[in-house]
């Protein structure tokens, strides 16, 4: 009985630190304002070519709010190292530079595309074809992280991609 009743106790006092904390979850880690939330679009993640550990990843970033906003790191359950890359021409060589964040423009938009810049995933712990999505979590300079799930892509489903998206822009302008 006595057991019962120091069960009970806690379980209220689990649930009102809970509440408590609830409430206190600090206003700047849930943005009112839905512009410091950076939207993504066409992300997708290249299917590891097998034999291989290594991927890499595009999409299209818009910052909606009239700050700058970094994206500072990405992370995955897929790879403990994800790096911010860019592709340089150098000595008539395609050269890959790591970056310590990608700025984008109050109001702004940034394209991260083949041979651009690109998030470069190392130690790929499952081989990525064998999936069909696989998530990834945005860490951004405002305390804001967008976790998606992104669509993997063979080489064919990538041209093909691409194809729509140049058609899309086409329609745009
Ligand atoms: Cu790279």
């Amino acid at each position: 009985m006595k057991n019962i009743y120091l069960c009970c106790v806690l379980l209220v006092c689990g649930l009102m630190s809970f509440f408590s904390t609830a409430n206190l979850i600090p206003e700047d880690k849930i943005p009112e304002d839905k512009s410091l939330t950076p939207v993504v679009e066409q992300a997708y993640i290249r299917a590891t070519i097998p034999g291989t550990s290594i991927s890499s990843s595009y999409m299209e970033i818009e910052n909606q709010s009239d700050n700058t906003i970094s994206l500072l790191s990405v992370t995955s359950d897929i790879s403990p190292r994800i790096e911010i890359h860019q592709h340089i021409m150098a000595d008539g060589m395609m050269r890959m530079r790591k970056l310590d964040s990608i700025e984008i423009e109050a109001q702004g938009r940034v394209k991260l595309q083949p041979s651009g810049l690109h998030l470069m995933i190392f130690d790929v712990e499952i081989p990525l074809n064998s999936k069909e999505q696989v998530e990834l979590t945005l860490h951004f300079s405002n305390n804001v992280t967008v976790t998606m799930e992104i669509p993997v892509y063979s080489p064919a489903q990538e041209k093909s991609a691409q194809k729509t998206m140049s058609r899309m822009h086409k329609h745009h302008h």
